[in-house]
Parts: structure tokens; C-alpha cells; sequence
């Protein structure tokens, strides 16, 4: 079954493992996510959205200093032109991040757990670590789009890619906003990046403007409930809003290949004191 999986990441740049968490698993972190929704703080809402110009919420010091924090992006279309909530908060966030998985009891459970080892070892990682966690909510209605990217644009790393677990807590369809993957495309190298900005720390920018990829590239890749798609760093992936009355809700994190493998010092993200990037063999699932 493993080698099959890497096999499927070689040759396609994304690999499907079924049933990768049981339902009650599921449930336990669709609660975990949508009780951050009860404790939203006062500050003033950062919108992620990457169908924003230039990436508005790239530029500011909350998302820039997210990667030891459970910190909270609001949906665009949640928010009225002053940042005033229109809708109900339980609904409104896109995402948390950037540190769940070292902060939160029950998400670090699940991402230092003996079955992510296990995948790890399948995919031949010597020391796999993770870099990055979102709850990634896609709520009905307000989800928005994720135009297409590769994950390496944003954690480069050289000359082994970043893997992404993408595991779906609700069955994840075409109506609710599934990920579409353009087959096969982690071979054509690194199509642009994103680099701390070297004059302003609390900023980013794009090395080039953003390729535009034909729509027939793309596949759908439906799945059900406590499915878990790999993502090779290099594949071109997206997402389409949620416009359904379903919510798509995921939880996502990223790992990076330790061992003879260079980290760049200008991704956005980065190690710090209070954000370890902590072996995933050796690291404990409780707080
Ligand atoms: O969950 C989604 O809709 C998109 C996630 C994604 O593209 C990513 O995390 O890189």
C-alpha cells in the first residue's frame, strides 16, 4: 500500500489515502475548530483571501508573525467594507494558524500521531518536521476561492519539496469546494515565489506575477470524510468557493524534509524560539 502511495506522488504530484482518520476523529476536530470560533479576539480582522489584490493580509505584521500563534483570517465575504462582521461568527473565519499543531492539544494529537509517522516513513522522510498547521474551515456560502498555487512558492525548500497533508473532516465534493490538482505538474520546477520583503519585515512580495494556468489542466479530486491527499510541494493545485449549503471544513499542515535539505531564509515563515520545526519521529503528541 505505501509504495503505492509514493508512486502515486511521483508520478501524479498528489497521493490519496482513504480513510486516513475515522469519523469520530473527524467530528473531534470539527468541534476543536469550530469552538477557536467562540474565543474570536477583539483586534481589528485580517481577510485571507488569494483572490485579493496583491494578497492584502501578505503584507501585515499579524499574518507575518502567525508562525508561533493560533491567529484568525477572516473570509472577504464575511467582512462589510469597515471590517464589521456580516454574518454569524461560527461562519466567518477562512482559516487559523500558523502553530496549531504546537499549541493545541487536540491538533498536535493528530499531527505527531504514530499513523503520520507511519506515512512519513512510507514517503522515505529521514527527518520529516513540520513547519505550519490550518484549520481551514470553507464554510457554506462564505468559503472562498483558492486560486492556483504551489505550496513551495510559499515554504521553499532544496533540493527535497515540502509535503502537504490536506486531511478532509466533511466528505469534500465539487459543490463544497474539493481540490482540483493539475496532474502531474510538480515536474516543471518552481513557478514563482514569495520572499520576505529585505526591507520591511512585516512584508512580503512575489518574485514574478502570477502564472496563469489553462483551466483544462486541472482534475477534481472529490473525497470523503477523514481522507488524507498528500500534496507534493511543486503540484499547481486550487480550490473553487463553497457556494453549497455543506461546509468543507480540512485540516492542513506542512512537512519539510530535515536531513541534507536547505530551508530558505527568505520564506515568510520562519523557525523561531516559541515555533520549533520539531521531528515528527521524535516528537511527543501531548503538550
Ligand atoms: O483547502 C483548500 O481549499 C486549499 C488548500 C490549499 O491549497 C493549501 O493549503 O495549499
Amino acid at each position: 500500500m505505501h509504495d503505492t502511495i509514493l508512486n502515486q506522488l511521483d508520478r501524479d504530484g498528489f497521493a490519496v489515502v482513504e480513510g486516513f482518520l475515522r469519523d469520530a476523529e473527524c467530528e473531534e476536530l470539527v468541534a476543536a475548530g469550530l469552538e477557536l470560533t467562540r474565543r474570536l479576539p477583539d483586534t481589528p480582522p485580517t481577510v485571507f483571501s488569494t483572490t485579493q489584490p496583491e494578497h492584502e493580509h501578505l503584507k501585515g505584521k499579524y499574518f507575518m508573525e502567525s508562525n508561533d500563534k493560533i491567529s484568525y483570517f477572516y473570509e472577504k465575504d464575511a467582512l462589510d467594507a469597515d471590517g464589521k462582521l456580516q454574518v454569524d461568527p461560527s461562519i466567518s473565519l477562512n482559516k487559523v494558524g500558523h502553530a496549531l499543531h504546537l499549541l493545541h492539544p487536540i491538533f498536535r494529537c493528530y499531527t505527531y500521531s504514530d499513523r503520520v509517522k507511519a506515512l512519513c516513513r512510507a514517503l522515505h522522510l529521514a527527518e520529516p518536521a513540520v513547519v505550519q498547521s490550518m484549520y481551514i474551515y470553507k464554510n457554506p456560502g462564505v468559503g472562498g476561492e483558492v486560486v492556483p498555487h504551489q505550496d513551495i512558492s510559499y515554504l521553499h525548500t532544496e533540493p527535497i519539496s515540502p509535503i502537504g497533508f490536506w486531511i478532509a473532516l466533511e466528505d469534500a465534493t465539487i459543490q463544497n469546494g474539493c481540490l482540483w490538482m493539475a496532474r502531474g505538474s510538480h515536474k516543471s520546477g518552481v513557478h514563482r515565489r514569495m520572499l520576505r520583503s529585505p526591507g520591511d519585515r512585516n512584508k512580503c512580495i512575489y518574485d514574478k506575477p502570477a502564472p496563469v494556468y489553462p483551466e483544462s489542466s486541472f482534475t477534481p479530486v472529490p473525497v470523503s470524510k477523514g481522507t488524507c491527499i498528500l500534496i507534493h510541494g511543486n503540484v499547481v493545485h486550487r480550490s473553487a468557493a463553497n457556494r453549497s449549503a455543506a461546509s468543507r471544513p480540512a485540516y492542513t499542515f506542512h512537512v519539510v524534509e530535515k536531513k541534507d535539505n536547505n530551508y530558505s531564509e527568505d520564506n515568510w515563515l520562519q523557525e523561531g524560539e516559541n515555533a520549533p520545526f520539531l521531528n515528527i519521529y521524535t516528537t511527543s503528541q501531548m503538550l
